[in-house]
């Protein structure tokens, strides 16, 4: 899989997100020790901390270098980014996360809870000094979060579970907070409305991007390639897009069907995922992508030094190992 950090090739990342990494970890100290160590755990875990270098990288077509704003607004969008890890593992039972133990498995629900809720009231508290439109922002996108995964709970194990269902999902729990990242950098380097709006714009065709190709990768890579058992999405009754096409295909949609509805076991999840590689489902989602990669570079060429930004999500589709059909 391609570094994106890399390809947004900007010209002092190394030292700018080592600045938001020390802002991090300050904005998760909390005066009890044990909710400094739970509310860390992810932070010190790792993760690419992709949504803050989009911060860093669309306030940089503004300003020649990253200002202290601009590194809290990288931290508040990383922090609500972590929150909703916090809970998404809760929902999921999830035992591993960034290669660590997840915070759930290792304290119980309702300390990952609550520690995820304290996240994001730090990711409010900093949004909040970046002026009253980011505050607002941020709220109404932990807000579209929310209706993401709820529109995914409403049709888990649902095999009529429409493209326009699985869309308006993604869009809420993976392409709002990218697009959010892009606009708070936006504001806070001050860009003038067009350009604001573009990247936001920007910022959610790549979010769209984002999560398909996850989604595809679920389907198609190994486990050892995705560090987490793959066909996972199936087994949880998320059916993603290449899954909803395969469906939809008279060769493939049948025995597909019979299989899906229900949770599967190891067996059934490789011969449901055998079926969904074999059906072109999987290179019709990457067309699907490829689609909202192009609405990014169109939306980048609104903006001067947007460029590379808006490629990233043709460089993540490039490195899938099938052709867009
Ligand atoms: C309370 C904010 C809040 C949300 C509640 C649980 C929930 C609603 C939403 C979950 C949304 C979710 C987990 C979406 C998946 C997002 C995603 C693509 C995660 C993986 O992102 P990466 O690959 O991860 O950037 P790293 O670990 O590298 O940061």
């Amino acid at each position: 899989m391609v570094n994106l950090l890399e390809a947004l090739n900007l010209p002092h990342i190394d030292e700018d997100l080592a600045r938001v990494e020390g802002a991090l970890r300050r904005a998760v100290t909390a005066e009890d020790p044990f909710l400094t160590e739970v509310a860390g755990h992810l932070v010190h875990a790792g993760g690419k901390r992709l949504r803050p270098a989009l911060v860093l990288a669309t306030a940089l077509t503004a300003v020649p270098h990253v200002t202290d704003d601009v590194v809290q607004g990288g931290v508040s969008v990383e922090l609500v980014h972590l929150g909703s890890l916090y809970h998404d593992d809760v929902m999921d039972e999830a035992e591993v996360r960034r290669g660590v133990q997840s915070v759930n498995a290792r304290w119980g629900n309702l300390v990952a809870i609550l520690a995820g809720d304290f996240l994001l009231a730090r990711a409010s508290e900093i949004a909040a000094g970046l002026g009253t439109e980011v505050a607002a922002l941020l709220a109404a996108t932990i807000g579209r979060l929310c209706e993401g995964q709820i529109g995914e709970l409403q049709t888990a194990y649902n095999v009529e579970r429409t493209e326009e269902a699985y869309l308006q999902a993604i869009a809420g729990k993976t392409a709002m907070l990218m697009s959010t990242a892009c606009r708070v950098g936006a504001l806070v380097a001050q860009l003038p409305r067009p350009e604001v709006e573009a990247l936001t714009s920007l910022g959610r065709s790549f979010g769209m991007v984002f999560q398909i190709v996850d989604d595809i990768l679920d389907i198609v890579e190994t486990e050892e390639v995705l560090g987490k058992p793959s066909g996972h999405d199936m087994v949880e009754g998320v059916y993603t897009l290449p899954v909803i096409r395969a469906l939809a295909l008279a060769t493939s949609g049948g025995d597909l069907r019979a299989l899906l509805g229900r949770p599967l076991d190891a067996p059934e999840r490789e011969k449901a995922r055998a079926i969904v590689r074999a059906s072109g489902g999987v290179e019709a989602a990457a067309g699907v992508a490829r689609r909202f990669a192009d609405e990014a570079v169109a939306h980048g060429r609104g903006v001067d030094g947007a460029e590379t930004l808006g490629e990233l999500g043709h460089r993540l589709i490039d490195s899938l190992p099938v052709e867009a059909s």
